[in-house]
C-alpha cells in the first residue's frame, strides 16, 4: 500500500497476542491495554497501579511488568515499552522514568477559519471544515495519541493572536468535544485568550483589569468553562504585543493582568502563561532584544502562583541562531516556561530538512532546565496526511515530546530513535543520523551565519530580503535593522560600547559576549559591528568567512542529497521521492541565499568571493 507518512514513528506490527493482566480503571487503562494486547511482542504483562511512586506521571517499566501512581502514568509507560521494542538497542531497557516537567504543551497558532498562523501543512485539525464527524474524531484521537506516545500533556488549541469568539458559547461546546476526546490520552485543553475579550464580545465598557464588571466577566466565564471542561488547563495570553490588546491600554501592568485573569483561574486549579514576547510598547525605540526583560524586570516577584512568564529560546524571534534569551537569568522570583518552535517559520518551513533538536539543546547548554517549570512548543501540525508537510518535520515533534519529559536526553539518541521507528532498522542509519544532527547548522551557514539575524523576506519569512527596508513598517520588521551592513562592515553593536543587550547575561556570559575577541564566532555579528577586514580566530577575514561559510551550507545539502540516494533501497517509495524532491529545493534556496546575501552585502565590502567548491555552482 501507498505509504504517507500518516502513522508517523508509531509504527507497531498488529501482534495480537500478548496476555494483559491490569486492575480495573477508565478510558486510559482501557486504551493502555488494548495498545500492549495488540502490539506487546511479549507474552504476559502486568500494570500495576502503586500510589506510594509520587510522580502522577511517571513509572517503572520491566520485562513484564509496567507500574505507576496513575492510569495516565501506565500509558506513558505502554509506549516507553513499545518504544523500546521497536529500537534495536532495547537490551538495557527498563527502569523509573518521570518528566523532568509537568507542563509539557503543544501551542497551536490555529485560527477559527481554519488557517494556521505560520503553519506549512495544511489547515486546522481543531478548526477546519474538511474533517467531519467520524474523520474528524479519528483525527483527533490520533492526534492525542502521538502526543500521549512522547508525553505531551497539554495543548493550546488557538492562535496567541486570539479571537475573541473562541470564549463564546459556540466555540466553547465543539472545545469540550476536543477535551473529551483527548482526555484519555492525558491531554489538558488550555485556550489562548484576547485580552479584550469582555468588551470587544460587548459585555464590558472596557478590559481594564482593575474593573470590577471586567473582572466578574472573566469569573463568570471561567466558571463556564470548567463546567464545561473540569479539566480544563488555562490561558495563554499574548497582550500589548504586536498590536494585541493587554493591560497597557489601561495603564496597568502585565502583573495586573495576569494575576486578574490568575484569580479568576485559580479556584479551579487553572494556570495563565503569560508571553513575554514584547516588542514596541512601553520601550519603543530600544533595541528589540532587550525590551522583553526591561518590560518585566521591574514586575518579578509580583505574579501569582498560578502564573507563568513564557518566554522564546531566543530574545529575538525563533531565528535560526539566537544566543539565549537572559529573562531566564533574571526572573528570580517569577516561574517560567521556555517556547520553542517546532513549526519552521524562519528555518525552511515545509520545504527544508532542518532538526531542531540540537538547537533547543544548545539552548539547554546555556539555560539550565531547573530554572523552568514547563516547556511549550508551537505546534508544526496540520491537516495534511502526513501531518508536518517535510517527512522529516514530523522529528521535530517527536524530539519536541521527548525533551519536554527529559531535557538531558541528546538530539543524537533522539534522531535515532526517530529514524528506527520511522523508517525501520535497515536503513543507513547513521548517515541519515548525522544528517539530522548537521542539518540546522547547515541552515544557519546557507541563510545567516556568523550571528546574523532577520535577513527575511517581510511578512512570509521563508526567502533572503536582506535588503529590506519600508518606511511604512515598524523599523524591527526591516532586515537592515539588525545587519547594520555599510563600508566599515557588518552587524549590530550590542556591546557595552553599543546597545549594552549583553549588561542582561549573567556572567560568564556577559564579559564573554561584550569582548570581541571572546565573542564565540556563532554570536559575532549579533554583538558586534566587525569590520570585513577583521582577522577571525582561523585566520581567515571576516568577509571571507562569510563567504566560506555559505559556501559550507550549500555543500551539507549536497552531501544530504547524496546521503539519501543510499537511502532509497530502504523507503517506501512516496516518502522517499517526497524528500528527494524537497531537497532539491533546499539546495536551490540554499544557493538563492548565497547568491542574494552576498551579492547584497558585496556592495559594501566590495570585495571578491574567492570560494569555488566544486559540485557547487
Ligand atoms: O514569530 C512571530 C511570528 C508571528 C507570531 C509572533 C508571536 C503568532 O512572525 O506570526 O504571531 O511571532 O510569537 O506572537
Amino acid at each position: 500500500t501507498a505509504e504517507d507518512g500518516h502513522n508517523l514513528w508509531l509504527r507497531y506490527e498488529t501482534l495480537n497476542k500478548a496476555h494483559v493482566i491490569a486492575p480495573q480503571g477508565g478510558k486510559t487503562m482501557q486504551i493502555a491495554i488494548e495498545e500492549l494486547k495488540k502490539y506487546w511482542n511479549g507474552k504476559d504483562i502486568k500494570l500495576v497501579i502503586d500510589k506510594r511512586l509520587k510522580n502522577d506521571d511517571g513509572f517503572i517499566y520491566d520485562a513484564d511488568s509496567i507500574c505507576s501512581h496513575s492510569e495516565i502514568g501506565l500509558l506513558y509507560g505502554v509506549y516507553e515499552a513499545l518504544r523500546t521494542q521497536q529500537l534495536s538497542t532495547n537490551s538495557n531497557a527498563g527502569g523509573y522514568s518521570a518528566p523532568k516537567y509537568s507542563r509539557r504543551i503543544l501551542n497551536h497558532w490555529d485560527n477559527l477559519d481554519g488557517s494556521i498562523e505560520r503553519g506549512y501543512a495544511g489547515k486546522s485539525i481543531f478548526f477546519s471544515s474538511k474533517l467531519k464527524g467520524y474523520d474528524w474524531e479519528k483525527r483527533i484521537m490520533e492526534y492525542a495519541r502521538a502526543n500521549a506516545s512522547i508525553g505531551i500533556n497539554g495543548s493550546v488549541l488557538n492562535n496567541v493572536n486570539a479571537s475573541p469568539k473562541i470564549l463564546t458559547k459556540e466555540y466553547l461546546d465543539s472545545i469540550k468535544n476536543i477535551a473529551d476526546i483527548i482526555r484519555p490520552y492525558g491531554i489538558k485543553v488550555y485556550l489562548s485568550v484576547n485580552f479584550g475579550s469582555p468588551m470587544a464580545l460587548g459585555y464590558t465598557k472596557t478590559a481594564d483589569p482593575l474593573d470590577v464588571t471586567v473582572r466578574n466577566w472573566w469569573i463568570n466565564k471561567v466558571n463556564e468553562i470548567y463546567s464545561l471542561i473540569p479539566d480544563f488547563g488555562g490561558f495563554l495570553v499574548k497582550a500589548n504585543s504586536e498590536g494585541q490588546p493587554g493591560p497597557f491600554d489601561y495603564g496597568r501592568t502585565h502583573a495586573d493582568g495576569a494575576n486578574m485573569l490568575a484569580d479568576a483561574l485559580a479556584p479551579h486549579k487553572g494556570i495563565v502563561m503569560w508571553r513575554s514576547f514584547v516588542y514596541g510598547a512601553k520601550h519603543k525605540g530600544e533595541d528589540r532584544v532587550k525590551q522583553a526583560l526591561n518590560e518585566f524586570k521591574d514586575l518579578d516577584g509580583k505574579f501569582r502562583n498560578n502564573v507563568i512568564l513564557q518566554s522564546k529560546n531566543g530574545p529575538l524571534d525563533f531565528q535560526p541562531r539566537e544566543p539565549y534569551a537572559p529573562i531566564f537569568d533574571n526572573m528570580k522570583h517569577t516561574k517560567q516556561m521556555a517556547e520553542f518552535q517546532i513549526t519552521q517559520e524562519y528555518t525552511g518551513q515545509s520545504k527544508h530538512l532542518v532538526y531542531l533538536a540540537t538547537m533547543w539543546k544548545e539552548f539547554f547548554s546555556f539555560v539550565s532546565p531547573d530554572c523552568l517549570v514547563g516547556i511549550a512548543g508551537v505546534s508544526n501540525i496540520g491537516d495534511d496526511t502526513n501531518w508536518c508537510g517535510h517527512p522529516f518535520s514530523q522529528a521535530n515533534w517527536y524530539a519536541f515530546g521527548r525533551l519536554a519529559w527529559d531535557p538531558s536526553l541528546s538530539a543524537d539518541l533522539i534522531a535515532h530513535e526517530w529514524i528506527q521507528q520511522t523508517f525501520g532498522q535497515n536503513i543507513n542509519e547513521y548517515a541519515i543520523g548525522d544528517m539530522m544532527l548537521t542539518s540546522r547548522e547547515a541552515c544557519v551557514d546557507y541563510m545567516m551565519p556568523l550571528g546574523l539575524h532577520h535577513l527575511f523576506a517581510f511578512d512570509h519569512h521563508y526567502g533572503p530580503q536582506p535588503d529590506g527596508y519600508k518606511a511604512e513598517y515598524p523599523i524591527e520588521w526591516c532586515p537592515v535593522y539588525y545587519h547594520k551592513a555599510d563600508k566599515n562592515g557588518i552587524g549590530f553593536d550590542r556591546s557595552s560600547k553599543g546597545t549594552n543587550a549583553v549588561s542582561q547575561y549573567r556572567e560568564p556570559y556577559r564579559s564573554m559576549f561584550d569582548n570581541l575577541q571572546t565573542c564565540p564566532d556563532e554570536y559575532l555579528l549579533w554583538f558586534h559591528h566587525v569590520p570585513w577586514d577583521y582577522k577571525l580566530r582561523n585566520g581567515d577575514t571576516l568577509w571571507d568567512e562569510l563567504c566560506g561559510l555559505y559556501y559550507r551550507g550549500i555543500e551539507q545539502v549536497v552531501s544530504f542529497q547524496k546521503i539519501w540516494q543510499d537511502a532509497q533501497p530502504y523507503v517506501d517509495e512516496e516518502r522517499w521521492s517526497k524528500v528527494n524532491v524537497l531537497l532539491q529545493v533546499q539546495l536551490d534556496n540554499a544557493k538563492e541565499w548565497r547568491n542574494y546575501t552576498l551579492g547584497y552585502f558585496q556592495t559594501f565590502s566590495k570585495q571578491p568571493i574567492k570560494y569555488d567548491f566544486t559540485g557547487v555552482s
